[in-house]
């Protein structure tokens, strides 16, 4: 069986294999042969991810550290190197074949594997195909196409892969033109951090460095699937391990990599038979929604040890000169805490209370904790207030701004943070728009532009009338898919900025375009030669990169040449911006971010390309806090999350989860098993409790279709899903992101970020 493809005969079985280890070597060796690469050309380009003189890694964000291995790179981003270099051509001759509804039956994967995408095209919807056209033809359409429209009907979307270079670009082209609507992958991902954090410690990002893991003497991970979505961060938690630090993880699904993990790295560790290091102390399968509950039960027990230090006249436990000085907000919370009784606490979180004040006595004999978290915590209607009760455990104890502690949300997209330090953001607050006008000499929009769940909601409505898109896959990633798929087809014009034909493509609007681009890891040369670009990884430290490869085609434009373009042609004589200018040399856009942000990017060409980058001067680091009271605040959450559990009108409602497999980035499926989870073959399966199985009379691989729950008229479903009993708490299901999709309504999001609420969607089981 050619193990990346979908079979009749799927197969789920407990995985007991450590994560990392030879079942890593021999996934990565498969996708590269499968790519039409050579062995040594892999190892070639793998030498040179994430080191000072190569490109950083395409897949996660992770921190590079300074001194890099030999080989500093893990199973998904060699997968996601050998993606983008692929020999395979979506070419012409592809186009030429295959007419677009004909594709739309086509899955994720089947798209994607087609190659990169080589030829700029403009869909003819009298032959429902894709043709090529001259680059200058499509700029001078597009160009035209938004020039006629009201800037505010128009939306710039970008996906967090693109450089700090291209998204400058990005959003000043945007500005420039009228429109304020620069949503990015970042709404549907960590804005509950982006909004939840300012408020918290008035920082937006988070405030560890990867140094800090080498102090750390305790870890949290809440609501993140390290093994898949960041490997290389099991190396710190691997060598925290090693020094005995108590790792505690919550999470509903028992996540391999934070289970048993054999670093590749360590020839001593692949060669002995055991199955590698445990890598969480303590491993608790919350319910999902579960963690506020929980993360109160564990604060509820540090302030009976802080009682007990009292009454026996030993040291405070909570940290009260810290609490004193920085914090706010303080009285509040301890009320909330100790008003929540324990049955309610573990009815709520799924937990017990000796778990819980087991994590309370850990946590308060550690003196530098660092909490790490993910979409767990972020995509949930409570997950700005997830983070934020996060912020308060750690407050507590005085577990921000000092060495070996802090607060660290693992970001997605490999520049998703850095999208947003320099300008990409629709909201007008974040963004130096005084600056911006006076360099640029034009007047930009002041009023809030369209976030991800706004644009979905103004492309169903018809208000959005164009959408043009840097990267990502926005139809597919978003919420309520049916109605926004239908939608789309109404928009007036649709251009995808692409390195892969996917599924938003499918979607015609009445003018579209497909405009093919360099990937990160390919030569880019412009007039003074070959490019670097630059990335903000999750710690907030400022990277170089530099392609590699030979583009994959001649045609291929780069990301700042093609924004320079369209610019160019929408909007000419509207700024004093000399876009071939900054184009025939980046590092002009660089001076230019410095300019703008010269706290964060002082002499950013002399330093991006330091070993080991430079990091941004985060004021919460040094605990002077950038909130409204210039405190650390704490923030009491307005009650727990009472999932929709079970039984509801008679009905069945179970809770569900979306999460990415093993084999897959977001929407770019690279093959249909999760090694990590013992699943083989299929994509389209429910994970179910073995108890809620028995009780709707479900067996292993039974066929069932999946409806949400909700009262407002629309039939939201997904049909033939195979139910598997798996080691989730009761209640809950989980099954993959982006088929689930369609189930996901769109008012379903956390409120004040609104990310979509992409876990804990309320469904029930509808039988074949
Ligand atoms: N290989 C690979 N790497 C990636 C990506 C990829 O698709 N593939 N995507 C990138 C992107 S854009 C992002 S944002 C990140 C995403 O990385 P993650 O943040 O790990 O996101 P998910 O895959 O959604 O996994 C969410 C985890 O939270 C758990 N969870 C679900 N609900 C709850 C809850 O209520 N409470 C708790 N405590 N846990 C819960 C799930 O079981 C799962 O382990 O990864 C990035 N890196
Ligand atoms: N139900 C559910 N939905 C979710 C999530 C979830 O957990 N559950 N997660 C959400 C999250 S965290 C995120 S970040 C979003 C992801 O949303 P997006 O970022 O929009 O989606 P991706 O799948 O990363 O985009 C893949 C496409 O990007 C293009 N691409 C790849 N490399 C490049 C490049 O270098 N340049 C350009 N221009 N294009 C490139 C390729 O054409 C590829 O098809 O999805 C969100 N949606
Ligand atoms: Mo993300």
């Amino acid at each position: 069986m050619d193990r990346s493809e979908i079979t009749d005969n799927p197969v789920i079985k407990a995985y007991d294999q450590p994560s990392g280890g030879w079942g890593s070597l021999k996934s990565v060796m498969e996708k590269t042969l499968a790519e039409g690469l050579s062995v040594e050309t892999m190892y070639e380009m793998l030498r040179k991810q994430n080191k000072a003189d190569g490109y950083a890694c395409v897949s996660c964000s992770w921190a590079k550290p300074a001194e890099p291995h030999l080989a500093e790179f893990c199973e998904n981003g060699a997968k996601a190197t050998v993606w983008e270099v692929t020999r395979k051509r979506c070419d012409r001759a592809f186009f030429a074949k295959h007419r677009v509804s004909e594709l739309r039956h086509w899955t994720d994967h089947d798209l994607e594997k087609q190659g990169r995408l080589t030829t700029p095209m403009r869909y003819d919807a009298s032959l429902d195909q894709y043709i090529p056209v001259k680059w200058e033809d499509a700029f001078r359409e597009i160009g035209a196409e938004l020039q006629a429209l009201n800037p505010d009907s128009a939306v710039f979307y970008v996906s967090g892969r693109a450089s700090l270079e291209a998204s400058y670009m990005w959003q000043l082209f945007s500005r420039i033109y009228g429109s304020p609507n620069l949503p990015d992958s970042s709404n549907m991902c960590h804005e509950s951090t982006s909004v939840g954090l300012p408020k918290s410690i008035g920082s937006p990002v988070g405030t560890v460095q990867i140094e800090d893991f080498d102090l750390a003497d305790m870890l949290f991970f809440f609501g993140h699937n390290t093994g898949t979505n960041a490997p290389r961060l099991l190396h710190q938690v691997h060598d925290a391990r090693q020094r005995g630090v108590p790792v505690v993880t919550f999470n509903p699904l028992q996540e391999r990599g934070l289970m048993r993990f054999k670093d590749p790295q360590s020839p001593a560790e692949m060669l002995s038979p055991g199955d590698g290091v445990k890598m969480s102390s303590d491993y608790f399968q919350l319910r999902p929604g579960g963690d506020i509950a929980a993360m109160t039960g564990i604060a509820k027990a540090v302030l009976a040890l802080d009682d007990a230090a009292i009454a026996d006249g030993r040291p405070r436990i909570l940290d009260t000169a810290f609490i004193a000085e920085h914090g706010h907000g303080f009285e509040d919370f301890e009320a909330f805490v100790r008003g929540q009784s324990w049955e309610e606490i573990e009815r709520c979180s799924g937990l017990d209370r000796d778990s819980l004040e087991h994590v309370g006595r850990l946590y308060s004999r550690a003196e530098r904790v660092i909490a790490n978290y993910g979409m767990g915590l972020t995509q949930h209607r409570h997950g700005t207030e997830n983070v934020q009760m996060l912020c308060n455990l750690l407050l507590m104890r005085g577990n921000i701004g000092k060495p070996g502690a802090g607060i660290s949300p693992i970001r997605g997209h490999s520049n998703v943070q850095g999208q947003r330090t320099v300008g990409i953001s629709e909201k007008p607050e974040l963004v130096p728009l005084d600056k911006l006008a006076e360099f640029y000499a034009f007047e930009p929009p002041r009023h809030k532009g369209l976030d991800t769940v706004e644009a979905c909601k103004g492309i169903i409505d018809g208000s959005v009338k164009a959408f043009v898109s840097l990267g990502g896959n926005f139809s597919r990633a978003a919420p309520e898919t049916a109605l926004l798929e239908e939608a789309w087809r109404k928009l007036r014009l649709s251009v995808q900025i692409s390195t892969k034909l996917n599924r938003n493509h499918l979607l015609p609007g009445e003018v579209t375009y497909i405009l093919p681009c360099l990937g990160r890891i390919e030569d880019d040369r412009q007039a003074s030669g070959l490019q670097h670009v630059s990335m903000e990884d999750s710690t907030a430290c400022i990277h170089g990169s530099i392609g590699w490869s030979p583009p994959a085609s001649p045609e291929l434009l780069s990301e700042p040449k093609i924004i320079a373009e369209l610019a160019k042609a929408t909007i000419p004589g509207r700024s004093n911006i000399d876009w071939d200018f900054w184009v025939a040399d980046y590092s002009r856009v660089r001076d230019e971010i410095a300019r703008t942000y010269p706290k964060d990017f002082s002499n950013f060409n002399a330093r991006f390309l330091q070993p080991g980058g430079f990091h941004r001067d985060l004021a919460a680091c040094k605990r002077e806090w950038n909130t409204e009271n210039k405190k650390a605040n704490f923030l009491t959450p307005s009650g727990f999350d009472v999932n929709p559990n079970i039984e509801v009108d008679g009905k069945n409602i179970l809770s569900l989860m979306t999460i990415r497999s093993n084999d897959q980035f977001n929407t770019t499926v690279y093959g249909y098993d999760d090694r990590l989870r013992g699943i083989q073959g299929t994509r389209m399966v429910i994970l179910m409790n073995a108890e809620d199985m028995k009780r709707l009379n479900l067996r292993d691989d039974d066929r069932v279709d999946l409806a949400t729950h909700a009262d407002d008229g629309v039939d939201r479903r997904v049909c033939d899903l195979r139910v598997h009993a798996f080691s989730i708490p009761k209640g809950a299901i989980a099954g993959y992101f982006p088929e689930l999709n369609p189930l996901v309504p769109l008012w379903h999001h956390a409120e004040g970020s609104h990310t979509p609420a992409s876990k804990a969607i309320p469904v029930e089981i509808v039988r074949r």
